[in-house]
């Protein structure tokens, strides 16, 4: 054991990745096991609200590139769930853990998509919340994880720019059409501030995560990452951020920006948001219909199984 701690801190001075094989604190295990199977929920709950516009697509070509996205989505969920059971979980216990609420999700996702603008907002400030927060964790001492958002981190690239050329055909479009590109960010714009967590001092995780290298950047620095990614781009839109606090800070060299409401964070963590309840509804009702297809693939599974053993 004692060999064990010391070649686990060895790996982590040097920068190298902790292998499921290797010995790794009880701790450093659970912390990747909720963090991970938190990060799997959200790609999966994901899916519902952009799901939701894939039969309104304005268009064919846009119904075929929202499809893709969400598939895409799942395709995360997948190499996520494969990366916490090299942790030693087991899909359906993971998938129990969401469906008994024991293990969360993104707060992002219990918010509503009330128009097409919205599928915009999400690619645009959503993923790029996303890319913000998983870029830094391509460098998560874990290695499994790390692997998996080299490949995630390029297809949100995508997701995002699918996302801001929706605005962009949006605020050239007409006055209407610009008007609901205000709307979804003025509904986005604070959700999505919120993803990257609490602030550091309210952060329960972030100091012992960051010292075995999960977490790279703290919460309020990758915060400031993407105010100061995002606004120019908004400005390139003619669109208004919602935050009348918001001005470019010259001594700082970023931008300063309003209070988030953190009443709002933790209602909607704790179950209480505006969709909340529908999502995990949702999310067990195909679980439990999609039933027969676990055990047809198990069965067939056992039967190339058998076919190979004879
Ligand atoms: N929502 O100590 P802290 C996507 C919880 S999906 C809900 O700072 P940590 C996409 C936190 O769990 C992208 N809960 O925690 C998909 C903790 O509670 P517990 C999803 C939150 O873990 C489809 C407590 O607050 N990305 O890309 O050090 C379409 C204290 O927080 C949230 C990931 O999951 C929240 N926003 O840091 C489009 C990235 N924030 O567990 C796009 C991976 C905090 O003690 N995760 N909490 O009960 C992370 O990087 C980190 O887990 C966080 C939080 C930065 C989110």
């Amino acid at each position: 054991m004692e060999n064990g701690e010391a070649r686990f801190r060895a790996l982590l001075e040097a920068e190298e990745k902790i292998e499921p094989t290797d010995w790794m604190p009880e701790g450093y295990r659970q912390t990747l096991i909720r963090q991970i199977a938190q990060h799997a929920h959200s790609e999966i709950i994901g899916m519902q609200p952009e799901g939701n516009w894939i039969s309104r697509a304005p268009t064919l070509r846009r119904k075929a590139i929202l499809m893709a996205k969400v598939q895409d989505e799942a395709g995360h969920g997948l190499y996520l769930y494969s990366a916490a059971e090299t942790l030693g979980v087991t899909r359906d216990q993971l998938m129990d853990l969401l469906h008994t609420g024991r293990q969360k999700y993104s707060s992002i996702f219990n918010y509503p998509t009330l128009s097409w603008a919205d599928m915009g907002a999400i690619g645009w400030l959503v993923d790029g919340a996303a890319i913000t927060n998983q870029v830094m964790l391509k460098r998560c001492s874990y290695g499994p994880y790390a692997r998996a958002m080299v490949k995630i981190c390029l297809e949100e690239s995508f997701h995002q720019r699918q996302g801001y050329e929706i605005m962009l055909a949006l605020c050239r479009g007409s006055e209407e059409q610009k008007a609901m590109a205000q709307d979804a960010l003025n509904r986005w714009w604070w959700p999505s501030l919120m993803m990257f967590g609490p602030h550091d001092s309210e952060s329960t995780h972030s100091e012992q995560s960051i010292e075995w290298k999960i977490k790279r950047v703290s919460n309020d620095d990758l915060r400031q990452q993407f105010v100061d990614m995002t606004v120019p781009q908004a400005d390139y839109l003619g669109l208004v951020v919602p935050d009348p606090s918001l001005a470019w800070n010259e001594d700082r060299q970023h931008y300063d920006f309003g209070p988030i409401d953190w009443d709002e964070f933790w209602s909607v963590v704790k179950g209480h948001g505006p969709m909340n309840q529908e999502r995990i509804e949702h999310k067990r009702r195909v679980w439990d219909e999609g039933a027969w297809v676990r055990e047809a693939a198990a069965a067939f599974g056992e039967r190339e199984r058998n076919r190979g053993a004879a």
